[in-house]
């Protein structure tokens, strides 16, 4: 079909105000008057409190456009805006087309009428977020309350809109306004295709593919409507194989139309989450008179396993038959200004979450639905998704307009993202049903809160969920206790998806986690700081301080640092340096999510899920995150690349007991030898013991349960070294049997050499006693390291690769090179 593009320049203007700054669509306003040097970057120093005033304004986004005229004599023209952010007025040559107060959901309006031919102007006024939320909040009958961070726009749970774009406690408060993902003017010489959306069932003889195609048409008539699926074409561009194929000539009459068609497909490939098989995608084609959609389609079958057990009730993902141990963490946007989203970051931050062997991230209710190409890369790389609906942490109204909004809204999103193979899961919220019991009002007034939040989630959510996308599990909120249990799930680790929480919030020790066995952990975690680098991108020299002004404006949880300094010094010796510090707080971090995944993992088939807080930053910010705003990866994320790794050796002590477990995600049994070595930190092996063993498929084998009392070595002398090899493939994992800081460790002598060339350098490594928690920094040369974070021992040699993101000279590495390990940072 035909379009106007509406992308590129618009005109950005404060209503009221004569100054203009040009403004690139899809973007926003904050990034433009950034642009045009109007604010400071509010990610620098404390600006973020001098831009405020940005959301409390309203914002006029302006531009114009020519019209063909003997196009608009015979064509349809419609607007389409994928997202306006949020509650604007759009008008066509000073006539209003139409009004929106929901981000979530496109704008499509006919606008020939508003057009004439040539130049045309297009204008949409977004009024003040702020402002209109404080309006509505001054106009509901009781008061709906949410949540407080430090720095916030108050009521954002009253306008449907990015919900921690209003401040969180790791976000900024930047009340953005904006086009996002396309706008155009769409030309439709008949009918314009709205919706395309198919549904995969599973038959004994095959596969059923249900296609749905909604449309807005503009004539009576007979119409073509051909549906094709097809393999993708072959790399030497031959013919590309039709899979399946429907034709036919309908009649439709003006306005909107749906036609369903089932076509059968005898034996396509299989869909696989990462690490369990491929991802073969086959591309839909649906063509309805002039106007033509290609969508990409995976087949699989996937079930949320939710039965009463001896324990309560489990949660298990099972994909194509196959009980998946889902291993992710908690996705958030991939930043605070939208206009600084790129498909290159979503693709980075989705390749970081297969690299660590994640299968699964959940996008969170405080977040947004992502852009098309974030599910289109989750489906290319097998990534599993818990998808929330965008609710979180408040309560939310139940009047009449505001479900017309979320039931107009949950349409819309189901129908766009019901294709993608990687949508695990609906969730109704993040948070919400346990909220009703955080506030005072909800407290002392539970059945109105209750009755307003199941006419919201059960009756529009979940309703519009299961009518549109019948064969994916609904889940009511994150965390709750699945069908029909609404228990709350921060202390009860019986029953669904739990929200584990008592480390960190509670500040209580990391071996809490052995206290719980989740059914599936869908939130847990720890905060550290961002790197040296990240930090010194925000801060001036003059704060480079913990609790220098500037620093603390970067850590949004009111008892963030107290909770990380309390941590330390219940582990560790305290560093003396700031960078050790922030080092230290990182290793925390890391050794914190290996202790509870190493756990839970040994839990299995008991616990069959663990999904971090979180993956990701929308800013430079002290947080839980494992991957900084950077791009830059935080001990954890390598941490998790081996605690996430399908085969792995987990070993803790619990109940002072020192357990190393065998942990097989594989279909296969594998057989090997298994080493125990007990060694001193000069690096003198004390003890040390082979045996063959056998990790059956899927599951978690004991290896080693031993009473430390039998463990005939000092304990603040002494660590444990396990190793497991079998053909082709060698894990390893140590264990330090005391509190590091107890702990006697040695002063290792490293050395360190470069090689190597363009993006291809190695990092050659030689120590003479162990070294713990070793890291290589490559300070502002953006990179990953294919290890960092472990242990090195003497008498080998250990070569590490570092993958540039732009090439770099060896010698400029070695430069940049910083060296941590644990030893180094006290005296
Ligand atoms: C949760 C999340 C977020 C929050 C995080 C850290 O429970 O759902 O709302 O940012 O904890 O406090």
């Amino acid at each position: 079909m035909m379009k106007i593009n509406l992308e590129g320049e618009w005109k950005l203007k404060q209503a009221g105000c004569d100054n203009e700054f040009p403004v690139l669509i899809p973007g926003d306003n904050f990034s433009a008057l950034i642009d045009a040097g109007k604010i400071p970057h509010p990610y620098n120093g404390r600006n973020e409190l001098l831009s405020l005033w940005v959301g409390r304004a309203d914002w006029s986004f302006s531009r114009s456009f020519p019209v063909d005229q003997k196009m608009l004599e015979k064509m349809f023209f419609y607007l389409h805006i994928d997202s306006l952010d949020t509650c604007g007025e759009v008008r066509i040559n000073g006539s209003t087309v139409t009004t929106s107060c929901n981000m979530f959901r496109a704008i499509r309006v006919d606008v020939n009428r508003f057009l004439k031919p040539g130049k045309n102007t297009i204008e949409i006024v977004i009024r003040a977020p702020e402002n209109v939320a404080k309006e509505r909040s001054l106009s509901l009958p009781y008061e709906i309350p949410h949540t407080l961070y430090p720095v916030q726009s108050m009521h954002s749970n009253l306008l449907r809109k990015t919900q921690c774009n209003s401040g969180w406690d790791w976000g900024p408060c930047l009340m953005v306004s904006g086009l996002y993902g396309k706008t155009c003017i769409g030309v439709a010489e008949d009918l314009r295709l709205d919706h395309v959306y198919a549904e995969t069932v599973l038959r004994s003889d095959g596969w059923d593919l249900r296609v749905t195609a909604e449309f807005t048409s503009y004539i009576d008539g007979a119409i073509g409507i051909d549906i094709s699926l097809q393999d993708l074409p072959d790399e030497n561009g031959g013919e590309v194989p039709v899979l399946g194929q429907f034709k036919e000539s309908t009649r439709v009459t003006q306005g909107t139309n749906i036609v369903t068609r089932t076509l059968h497909v005898d034996s396509p490939r299989l869909w696989w989450p990462a690490g369990y098989g491929e991802q073969p995608l086959y591309t839909l084609v649906v063509k309805a008179g002039s106007d033509e959609t290609r969508k990409r389609i995976g087949f699989r079958t996937i079930e949320v396993i939710a039965e009463d057990d001896e324990i309560g009730r489990s949660m298990t993902f099972r994909v194509n038959g196959k009980e998946i141990f889902c291993k992710g963490a908690n996705w958030i946007p991939a930043d605070a200004l939208p206009a600084l989203e790129s498909r290159q970051r979503f693709e980075r931050l989705l390749s970081d979450a297969v690299a660590a062997n994640m299968n699964m991230l959940r996008v969170w209710g405080g977040g947004k639905y992502e852009p098309d190409v974030f599910y289109d890369l989750c489906d290319e790389k097998g990534i599993l998704l818990w998808h929330d609906f965008m609710f979180s942490c408040a309560l939310y109204p139940a009047s009449e307009g505001f479900l017309r909004e979320v039931e107009e809204e949950v349409a819309y999103q189901v129908k766009r993202l019901l294709i993608h193979p990687c949508i695990a899961l609906w969730c109704g919220n993040n948070e919400c049903l346990g909220a009703l019991t955080w506030f005072e009002v909800s407290k002392a007034n539970r059945d109105r809160y209750l009755v307003d939040y199941d006419r919201l989630y059960e009756g529009v959510v979940a309703r519009i969920v299961k009518e549109i996308d019948p064969g994916r599990t609904w889940w009511s909120s994150s965390p709750s206790g699945g069908p029909s249990d609404y228990s709350d799930c921060w202390h009860n680790d019986a029953r669904g998806d739990m929200h584990y929480w008592s480390v960190w919030h509670e500040a209580k020790p990391f071996e809490a986690y052995y206290d719980v066995t989740p059914r599936f952990c869908s939130e847990f975690g720890f905060q550290s700081f961002p790197s040296m680098a990240m930090i010194r991108s925000f801060a001036n020299e003059d704060q480079l301080n913990l609790t220098s002004p500037v620093l603390e404006h970067h850590q949004r949880h009111p008892l963030g640092n107290m909770i990380i300094i309390t941590t330390m010094c219940r582990y560790f010796r305290f560093p003396e340096k700031l960078e050790h510090f922030i080092y230290v707080s990182q290793v925390q971090q890391a050794m914190a999510m290996r202790m509870a995944v190493e756990y839970w993992r040994s839990r299995r088939p008991v616990c069959m899920g663990a999904l971090y807080w979180q993956l990701n930053d929308v800013w430079p910010v002290v947080s839980w995150s494992s991957i900084e705003y950077s791009g830059t990866w935080k001990l954890l994320h390598y941490a998790a690349k081996r605690f996430f790794d399908p085969v792995h050796l987990s070993v803790y002590i619990k109940e002072d007991h020192v357990q190393v477990w065998g942990i097989n995600d594989r279909d296969e049994a594998l057989s090997g030898t298994f080493t125990l070595e007990f060694m001193d930190f000069r690096g003198k092996v004390l003890d040390k013991k082979e045996s063959a063993i056998r990790l059956g498929g899927e599951a978690a084998t004991e290896l080693l349960n031993r009473p430390l009392s039998e463990i005939p070595f000092e304990r603040e002398k002494t660590f444990l070294r396990a190793r497991f090899i079998s053909s082709g493939l060698e894990r390893e994992n140590n264990l330090l049997l005391t509190v590091p800081k107890a702990c006697d460790l040695a002063v290792p002598d490293i050395d360190i050499r470069v090689t190597g060339s363009g993006g291809e350098l190695e990092i050659v490594l030689k120590t003479d006693k162990p070294a713990f928690y070793v890291t290589l920094s490559s300070g502002n040369i953006p990179g990953v390291f294919s290890d960092n974070c472990f242990t090195l021992f003497p008498g080998k040699v250990r070569t590490l690769q570092f993958f540039a993101r732009e090439s770099v000279a060896p010698a400029e590495l070695e430069k940049a090179l910083v060296l941590y390990h644990l030893r180094k940072t006290y005296r």
